[in-house]
């Protein structure tokens, strides 16, 4: 690059302390992965100048013949993987593309089921009041039993009591996999579409590590950056299932994304995903993904052993949820905080019957899909699970004040001394030497 402006020299090293950061730290945010160089490498490409409203064939603008067979590589090799009809690669990440399936199957007021964002559900799903999905539409939300699994008498009875148009089969922080056969079985007894947002879950799906929604539900919804490795984007399927119900329905998504969302498509992250698509395809991947639910299954163990309480008492996916209420509730803001300065991220979350609130919660989520891509395996998943424990152990003594006030003074003053505290100091040296050995990407 010719700019040496001091501007661009300010990112660059910006850049730089963030990788350093990411080979230092141990990433166990189920959502975050890291992408091949490959799929690194066409993200900063020309691509990206180029305006391409529209579709292959049909474009508002011209110059679009490399475009054009960019974008249908990465549809044709999204249908290949998942054996679906019609894909669209344009969505700019999942909260867009959920109401893009929205925008095509509801009209305004009709009623949307989905997860409780505290059981485990996502914004988009109809979390009421503050979101898209809860204010343009009827939302109601179902729940999960005391064991953490789907209600699923309570989305039979709510689907029987409101009629929703569509019925969301979808999570970000539920441990468990998900039936799509039962949630189909409701939707056809009350004639609602079903969405399956398979985001968290979708390499699972391609490694044969999950159920696939693809014989059951009606549009299927993913991300691509998280168990899928590729860029920040989305894509939507149809399946047989929804092209039967409606053969229009392609064309709806479609018309959903632009004219009625989004401009341009962002075509430099289209050409990761269609890089993505065809790495997925591959043995190593199917492997990848195997290696990562036996990486959960290891980390689970490990911290269960040592007396670490799970949401659910484990999982069968890529992530669990630790549950800290029986030390005390809304202990995960300064547990995230504690790990954080022990060399590993983690974010935290909302546990069923949550004691606390939303920016107090009592529980953590954790999960392998970075760790995994970054080549560890079970016996690293055994120390991480001891560093995890440590910490906990270490920074629970002290309870969080209910007094909304006395609990901001008690983090500002926690955090201080966190910052400096000999234990978590430790740990991280030792996460340090152990994460270092390992790239950010390795097959
Ligand atoms: N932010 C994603 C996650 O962490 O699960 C969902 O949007």
């Amino acid at each position: 690059m010719q700019n040496k402006s001091p501007q661009r020299d300010e990112i660059v090293s910006l850049i730089t302390q963030e990788e350093d950061r990411q080979i230092k730290m141990i990433g166990l945010i189920p959502s975050e992965n890291a992408v091949s160089p490959e799929v690194s490498e066409v993200l900063s490409s020309c691509l990206s100048n180029k305006y391409a409203e529209g579709y292959p064939g049909k474009r508002y603008y011209e110059g679009n013949q490399i475009i054009d067979k960019v974008e249908n590589l990465a549809r044709d090799r999204v249908k290949e993987l998942f054996s679906v009809p019609y894909v669209n690669v344009q969505p700019y990440s999942g909260s867009p593309a959920n109401l893009a399936i929205y925008f095509a199957l509801m009209q305004p007021g009709d009623t949307l089921l989905g997860l409780k964002l505290a059981n485990g559900g996502h914004l988009t799903h109809g979390h009421p009041k503050v979101t898209g999905s809860g204010t343009f539409y009827n939302s109601v939300q179902y729940g999960v039993l005391a064991d953490a699994r789907i209600d699923f008498d309570e989305v039979r009875e709510l689907a029987h009591k409101h009629k929703p148009k569509v019925i969301v089969a979808g999570n970000t922080a539920y441990p468990f996999e998900l039936d799509f056969k039962k949630f189909r079985a409701i939707a056809d007894e009350v004639d609602a579409w079903l969405v399956a947002d398979i985001s968290h879950v979708t390499g699972l799906v391609i490694g044969g590590e999950h159920m696939s929604p693809v014989p059951f539900a009606h549009v299927v919804m993913s991300t691509t950056h998280k168990t899928f490795r590729g860029p920040r984007g989305a894509m939507i399927m149809v399946t047989d299932e929804g092209m039967a119900r409606d053969p229009k329905l392609g064309k709806k998504i479609d018309a959903a994304i632009i004219p009625g969302l989004q401009g341009g498509p962002h075509n430099a992250t289209t050409a990761g995903i269609a890089i993505a698509a065809a790495q997925a395809m591959r043995p190593e991947f199917t492997q990848y993904a195997k290696r990562v639910t036996a990486n959960a299954t290891a980390l689970a163990e490990g911290m269960l052993a040592r007396g670490v309480q799970l949401v659910g008492g484990g999982t069968e996916t890529h992530l669990m949820v630790i549950d800290l209420t029986r030390l005390g509730a809304g202990l995960g803001t300064q547990v995230a905080y504690a790990l954080d300065v022990a060399g590993i991220y983690a974010n935290k979350n909302t546990v069923p019957n949550e004691p606390g609130s939303p920016f107090y919660p009592s529980g953590i989520r954790i999960g392998t899909p970075l760790v995994t891509t970054r080549g560890m395996n079970t016996a690293e998943m055994k120390q991480i699970a001891e560093w995890i424990a440590r910490v906990i152990e270490h920074t629970t003594t002290e309870q969080l004040p209910k007094d909304l006030k006395a609990r901001r003074a008690f983090l500002k003053d926690f955090k201080k001394r966190a910052k400096t505290d000999k234990v978590l100091r430790s740990i991280r040296e030792e996460v340090e030497a152990m994460a270092t050995t390992f790239p950010l990407f390795k097959w």
